[in-house]
Order: structure tokens, then C-alpha cells, then sequence
């Protein structure tokens, strides 16, 4: 069966038990995190292999997070674990809308972290050099390369054809690209994430994004326009609250949002990611890869997160 490599960083999330201002919050909720590390999970959870490349710290949250992709049955062998630097982690801030909904405002502490020394020598330890050479897919977002130089490098790399290098990596594989905008680590340099982005876009296999996502790095949400925008993926995928478009080359499928009772949507956009890519590894018609990414965000978007202990719990 395919193996698909998640390329990025793994967080701790601390989520407040109470909403309001962090000076108030006592105690926290501590889970896994990372768009990339949740998708492996997801993946994983749905029976296609998955491992991930990554480095965390020599600490608790490391170890915790190692144990969890193999508790969910991912493959951690080429999960680094750095001597000196952190593990990253994101504190949530929850707030109480008047209509009684929650909204939450992350606070990064990943700026020196373990995966933020992320280089393209982490594409070539052994490890990773093996899985890279089993591996069908490589999935990666537009998180990985805000994290540093070094992390940005080696996402080029992946998405860069092996003859342009002296020293190619083992492949071939595709490339599958989650824009996941996070304007948060991109702070006065909005242009050349906008230029970089957009270039990853242009040249992955597979590209998924939410519409308010483009809209706000790229103009438009609309998914036509980002089809005329990005025509050469083979496969295009933007999503809204109420449902999401999918392109295969000519091919448009849309499928409405599943009605269900949320009760949790952190993580749901990741499970929604690993639904569609492992229909596309599966070959399942264009709506059936649309409606395992429904189900699998539904399954997220019902569990609780204690019932998964963060597993899918994040975002
Ligand atoms: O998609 C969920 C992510 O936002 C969350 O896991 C944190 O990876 C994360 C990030 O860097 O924002």
C-alpha cells in the first residue's frame, strides 16, 4: 500500500479548561498539534501508511509527541530528536463571543524550536532517505517553510524536479501542498509569502485550501478563478464552511458541508486534507475522494477531544 511522508512541525497546543484572558487560566489542556503531524494521524487512522519528518526536542512534549504518531500506528523513524532546541508549542486563547460560540487566538512559542532547524540534511538522514524512497506522496504546507531558512530549503527541494540537483533526493514522488495561511508567522513578510505560496501552489500534484485562506493570501476564494490561477495541479481542492470544490485536470466535483452536531473543530481541516488524499491514493472517483475528506473531517468535527486525546485535536 502507498506511503505518504508528512514534511513539517509537531506542536504542543495548551488549551485553557476555562475561555478569557490567559492571566486568568489555570489550567490547560495539552495536546498533539501541527497541521502536517495531524494529518498523518488522520491518514493513519484511516489505514493508509504515513510517517512523518520532523525534529523535536529532547524534552517531556518531544517524547509525548513521538508517542503519539506511533500510538496511532505512523511511522516516527525519521522524527529527529534535537539535543539543545525545544520542542515547539502554541498556547490557545479562547474567548466568548456574545452568541455564545468560542473563538480562540493562537500564541506561538516555536521560534528556535527543535523543527525549526529543519534543513535539507533532515531529507537525508538514513531514515528519511529510505521512507523518501517508498514514498507515493509527500504532503507539506505553507507552515513548514515560515519556520526558518533552513526549513524553507529543504521544502524547495521537495518541490523541485530531481534532475535540477546535483545531489537529488530519492523519489520520484509527488507532492501534495496545504496552503494553511498563518499570517501569524509571516509578520512583514506577506509579500514574499505571497510569491513563495503561490509557487508551491503552481507546482504540486495536489493542492488544498481553504477559500478564505486565498482569499486573504491570494485575492480570490473563488474556486474557478483559483483553477485559471493554478491549472497545472492535477488536483485542486478549495473548501468553504458550506461545502468544497474539487478539480481532477477537467474533472469539477462539489459536495456540500456533512450537517453535523459539532462538538469539536480543531483538527477538522486536516482530517478533511488526509480524507481527500488518501481518496486519491485509493483512486476513488473525484466525489468519492470529496466524501472520504467529509467523512473524515466529520469524524473530527464530532469527537471530542478527550475522547482522542488530541489526536485530532487541533487548529
Ligand atoms: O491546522 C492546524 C494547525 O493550525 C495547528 O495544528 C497548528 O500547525 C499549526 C500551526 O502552525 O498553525
Amino acid at each position: 500500500t502507498p506511503l505518504v511522508i508528512c514534511f513539517g512541525e509537531g506542536l504542543i497546543a495548551l488549551v485553557p479548561t476555562t475561555a478569557g484572558p490567559l492571566e486568568n487560566c489555570r489550567s490547560f489542556h495539552r495536546s498533539l498539534a501541527g497541521a502536517e503531524w495531524n494529518v498523518a494521524i488522520a491518514l493513519a487512522s484511516a489505514g493508509t501508511r504515513a510517517a512523518v519528518v520532523s525534529r523535536v526536542g529532547d524534552d517531556g512534549f518531544g517524547r509525548f509527541l513521538r508517542a503519539e504518531l506511533e500510538a496511532h500506528g505512523v511511522d516516527a523513524s525519521a522524527v529527529v530528536t534535537d539535543p539543545d532546541a525545544p520542542t515547539g508549542l502554541y498556547v490557545k486563547e479562547l474567548e466568548a463571543r456574545p452568541d455564545g460560540s468560542i473563538d480562540g487566538l493562537m500564541h506561538y512559542y516555536r521560534r528556535g524550536s527543535a523543527a525549526a532547524a529543519l534543513s535539507p540534511e533532515s531529507l537525508r538522514t538514513p531514515e528519511a532517505a529510505h521512507l523518501l524512497a517508498d514514498a507515493a506522496l509527500v504532503h507539506t504546507t505553507g507552515i513548514t517553510p515560515a519556520l526558518s531558512a533552513t526549513a524553507r530549503a529543504a521544502q524547495d527541494e521537495l518541490f523541485s524536479s530531481p534532475g535540477s540537483s546535483s545531489d537529488p533526493l530519492p523519489g520520484p514522488f509527488r507532492v501534495s501542498f496545504d496552503l494553511n495561511w498563518r499570517p501569524a508567522l509571516w509578520r512583514g513578510r506577506e509579500e514574499e509569502a505571497r510569491t513563495l505560496l503561490s509557487d508551491y501552489m503552481a507546482r504540486a500534484d495536489i493542492v488544498q485550501c481553504s477559500a478564505a485562506d486565498a482569499e486573504d493570501l491570494l485575492g480570490t476564494g473563488d474556486p474557478d478563478r483559483l483553477r485559471a490561477m493554478f491549472p497545472a495541479p492535477r488536483h485542486l481542492v478549495v473548501t468553504r464552511a458550506d461545502g468544497a470544490v474539487a478539480f481532477d485536470g477537467d474533472e469539477r466535483a462539489e459536495a456540500p458541508a456533512v450537517d453535523a452536531p459539532v462538538v469539536e473543530t480543531i483538527g477538522a481541516g486536516d482530517a478533511f486534507a488526509a480524507g481527500f488524499l488518501a481518496g486519491v491514493l485509493a483512486e476513488l472517483s473525484l466525489a468519492g475522494c470529496l466524501a472520504r475528506a467529509h467523512r473524515l473531517a466529520t469524524r473530527a468535527l464530532t469527537t471530542t477531544r478527550d475522547h482522542v486525546d488530541g489526536a485530532l485535536s487541533v487548529r
